[in-house]
């Protein structure tokens, strides 16, 4: 169906979101018409975070709100959805969009498959009630389901309408660019040449499959790297408990800005321990590029200020090659906690591959290399 349509039956002015690649022409259609603007389309750092907002804008209103995300956000959500929009508790209305990646019987991704298998048991077991839309799914069928919708949230209960593959489409275009010149890829493959034989665990989205093919292209084992394919957001905890167990090692993360922002209590956490021989590398495009492209709040904060008031001994933001290789250099021989923004352009290679091993083959591997 049309998003205009969608849209439109539903009826609500607020829509708060993490942007995902499946919902693109729902994430396209809401920038297209409202941009960013705080009264009716906000990106919010995690699903959490967009639920807990949605929340004050019902409290302030009175109105019935729309968080959409794709539904790897679904652990994100339902801690306030338990414990702040349940009935039981604060009995708040609120109207989800789910994209549902990894759906039984159609292929996809590792991170994707136990998701998509647990995708609407888990809403049903949150107490919202789902209606599943498909490319078959008529106009006239999601306004009787909207209907229905319609008296359950009256009672303050919730909602969603979980979209399968390919089910909106949205006809305008959206362009997303930034000032910045460096491609993310091209900024992997110095990270790669510098870290040598340095562990990496680099986040989710095209990051791990950009790092997955400089391997391939240089000729080199994939056992370095460690890819978190899933779990946005956690990539720079994962390295530090590995930082923290294997000292004699110096441990890279390769983080984007909007897995940053989604977990950004993991700074303070690096900020505290000080691991020396962690060296944290944030490509900020300012974007979700892997999902499209929308925008992230990474351009009008200062991360390197982030990182230094949560108490990294050295950040520093870079935005040219000749500097991220200096840079690089000088984090291997500071042997101290370091943190360097590269400031970054939003796209990739159209023709960019995906990891050919297994997520097990992964693990196993680096697990070997920690260990030799
Ligand atoms: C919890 C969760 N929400 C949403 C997604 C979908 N998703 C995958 S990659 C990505 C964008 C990541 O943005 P960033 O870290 O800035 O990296 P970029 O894609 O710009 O390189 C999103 C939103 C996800 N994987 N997990």
């Amino acid at each position: 169906m049309k998003v205009e349509k969608l849209v439109e039956i539903i009826g609500s002015d607020f829509y708060s979101g993490v942007p995902d690649s499946q919902l693109k022409a729902l994430c396209n259609y809401l920038m297209a018409t409202y941009g960013i603007d705080p009264l009716h389309h906000v990106i919010a750092a995690n699903e959490g975070n967009c639920t807990a907002l949605a929340a004050g804008y019902h409290l302030a209103t009175g109105k019935v709100p729309v968080v959409y995300m794709q539904n790897s956000g679904e652990g994100n959500i339902i801690n306030p959805v338990a414990s702040l929009l349940n009935d039981k508790v604060y009995a708040i209305p609120m109207v989800f969009i789910v994209g549902w990646r990894g759906e039984p019987g159609i292929h996809d991704e590792p991170q994707h498959i136990y998701q998509g298998e647990v995708t609407v048991k888990l809403l049903e077991d949150m107490d919202i009630t789902t209606f599943i839309i498909g490319k078959d799914t008529t106009d006239e069928d999601v306004l009787v389901a909207m209907n229905g919708f319609r008296e359950v949230l009256a009672q303050g209960k919730d909602v969603a309408f979980v979209i399968r593959k390919g089910a909106l489409s949205f006809d305008g275009k959206v362009e997303y660019k930034n000032d910045n010149t460096m491609m993310r890829e091209e900024i992997i493959q110095h990270i790669v040449k510098a870290s040598g034989e340095d562990p990496i665990v680099s986040t989710t989205g095209k990051a791990s499959r950009e790092l997955f093919e400089t391997r391939v292209a240089n000729g080199q084992s994939h056992k370095y790297d460690f890819l978190t394919v899933g779990s946005m957001g956690h990539s720079s905890s994962i390295a530090l408990g590995v930082a923290i167990n294997k000292p004699d090692m110096r441990i890279w993360c390769v983080d984007g800005d909007g897995a940053v922002l989604m977990h950004m209590g993991s700074m303070a956490l690096l900020g505290a321990n000080k691991p020396s021989n962690f060296i944290h590398v944030v490509i900020n495009n300012s974007a979700h590029e892997t999902v499209g492209g929308m925008p992230t709040v990474a351009g009008s904060i200062d991360i390197v200020a982030i990182a230094k008031a949560c108490g990294y001994p050295y950040a520093v933001s870079v935005d040219t090659f000749a500097a991220l290789d200096t840079e690089l250099e000088a984090a291997k021989s500071r042997h101290e906690l370091s943190l360097i923004e590269v400031k970054c352009s939003i796209g990739a290679r159209d023709d960019l591959g995906r990891p050919t091993t297994t997520a097990l083959e992964n693990k196993e591997n680096f697990m070997a290399y920690l260990m030799s």
